[in-house]
């Protein structure tokens, strides 16, 4: 069976022109001019653009005591209503638990995928064996990129030491660093005093996490990541201090990235002082929102081009899960949803406000991050050879977010209420037509692993830092006699 997609206009992140797409066997076969197929989907005032790729999501995650609600049948199934046809997901090693038996219990849970998925590896922990398992990660199983939460204390931190060495192995072996940037040390003590002095609600969540402890732990996990010789990519950078130590190592030649996230680009801190305890509590995440001054600087990289990737952290928890918070804030579950929101989203705030082009908001939902994970052009091209996960997008389709009409599990929704223009009028997950003008039909299982391999050694961070300083044994004579 063929499909095509007829009348629309292919948007990628470089072009943009009128043609009909043709798929078989789950692939672009052709692109072109009056292009016939068994089945024919109308792009009549729509725009053909490669599905979303979302590469931060936590879907079943145990954490803080609890899982996160979506699993990966909700999840994708959110995805893909949203346009998004691939997620990355971090496996998360549990203290002491190999690498490799973290990953297949997540090869389990991902079995129910509506889309395709591919993993992230999680440094949870620093030992020989996790140095040991590094190499058949990245060379037999697909995935060359490794998170490490600065912060955590106490769980998920990882020091500098060892965050050191993880990187000095993944420049070997080349695969790429990613950091949860923020300082744990200073969060832990601010968390504590806000405690301590009776500051027990939601909005201490926020003043537990600055921006200043965003912006250090970003800057010192770049400097860690040139003496090691290893990009980096920098996930939910939410302030101007993170963008800033960004921007500064791209214009020093370095291969660092950084990943706003929809929710800290649309949704501010005054989230926090809502007199609602559940209202607040549900927009709880790491980092927290922000001012106006840091999503100015959030959507300037996106513009400029020194922020590259806009994803969700999608980790959706139940009013009833953010409730085992009610008397200390640092209980409740970190996380919000995104999954099904951050394309309509992005366009609405993005593409429609003029900030951003189609052809940008395509390189910023899809293009760049495949090109960064190693999957592009099989992901995040509309290109003959590459998988048909695509989006037919109907500029003109609106509504009105509500967790009563949304496909994730939980009961309510960050973005409730907000108006958007811009939404699929069809998604395909490798061919199959997965939401068709409004109305799902998914298939439970049909999304398969998406394999990245490493970068050899080609892929390293540009810096001259390790050239210099290679230790160079000096031939010395007349060397003084010691002791007295
Ligand atoms: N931040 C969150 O808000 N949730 C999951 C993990 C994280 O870093
Ligand atoms: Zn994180
Ligand atoms: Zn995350
Ligand atoms: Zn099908």
């Amino acid at each position: 069976m063929t499909t095509v997609i007829k009348n629309g206009t292919v948007v990628t992140a470089d072009l943009t022109y009128e043609a009909d797409v043709l798929i078989e066997n789950g692939v672009i076969s052709e692109i072109g001019p009056n292009l016939k197929g068994d089945e024919e989907l109308d792009a009549t005032g729509c725009y053909v653009m490669p599905g979303g790729i979302d590469p931060h999501t936590h879907l079943e995650m145990p954490f803080m005591g609890t899982y996160s609600t979506d699993n990966f049948e909700s999840g994708t199934r959110a995805a893909l209503s949203g346009g998004t046809t691939m997620v990355v997901d971090f496996v998360l090693p549990g203290q002491g638990q190999g690498l490799v038996d973290a990953m297949k219990g997540w090869h389990n849970k991902s079995t129910m995928a509506n889309c395709d998925y591919s993993f992230h590896m999680a440094v949870t922990w620093w030992g020989e064996k996790v140095f040991d398992e590094m190499p058949t990660v990245i060379n037999d199983h697909g995935i060359n990129t490794f998170k490490h939460f600065m912060a955590y204390k106490g769980a998920l931190m990882v020091n500098d030491d060892e965050l050191f060495a993880s990187f000095n192995r993944l420049s070997e072996l080349g695969g790429i660093a990613m950091v949860h940037a923020e300082n744990g040390d200073v969060v832990a003590e601010l968390t504590a005093k806000l405690l301590a002095e009776g500051n027990t609600g939601p909005e201490g969540h926020a003043y537990s996490r600055p921006s200043q402890v965003e912006g250090e732990a970003t800057n010192r996990a770049i400097m860690i990541a040139d003496m090691a010789g290893v990009p980096l990519y920098v996930v939910h950078t939410s302030c101007e201090e993170a963008h800033e130590a960004i921007r500064r190592a791209k214009m020093q030649g370095k291969r660092v990235w950084g990943e706003p996230l929809i929710q800290h680009l649309t949704l501010d801190e005054s989230e926090y002082f809502n007199t609602d305890w559940d209202h607040a509590a549900r927009r709880v995440m790491s980092p927290p929102f922000r001012n106006k001054k840091h999503q100015d600087s959030l959507w300037a990289g996106l513009q400029s081009g020194t922020l590259s990737v806009v994803a969700t952290d999608h980790c959706a928890f139940t009013t009833e899960q953010k409730r085992y918070g009610v008397g200390d804030f640092s209980k409740i579950p970190n996380g919000t949803g995104g999954l099904e929101d951050r394309m309509p989203m992005l366009w609405t705030h993005g593409v429609a406000t003029g900030r951003l082009t189609p052809n940008e908001f395509v390189a910023v939902t899809s293009t760049n991050i495949a090109k960064i994970l190693n999957c592009y052009p099989k992901k995040g091209a509309v290109l003959v050879g590459a998988d048909a996960d695509l989006v037919v997008w109907d500029p003109e389709k609106e509504k009105t977010i509500a967790a009563k009409t949304q496909q994730s599990a939980i009961d309510y929704n960050v973005f409730e209420g907000q108006h958007v223009k811009g939404l699929p009028r069809f998604t395909l997950t490798r061919g199959h037509v997965a939401v068709h003008d409004g109305e799902m039909r998914t298939q439970e299982g049909h999304g398969k692993f998406v394999e990245r391999p490493g970068n050899g050694t080609v892929n390293r961070a540009l810096s001259t830092w390790k050239e210099l300083t290679a230790p160079r044994p000096v031939q010395r004579t007349g060397i003084p006699a010691t002791g007295v």
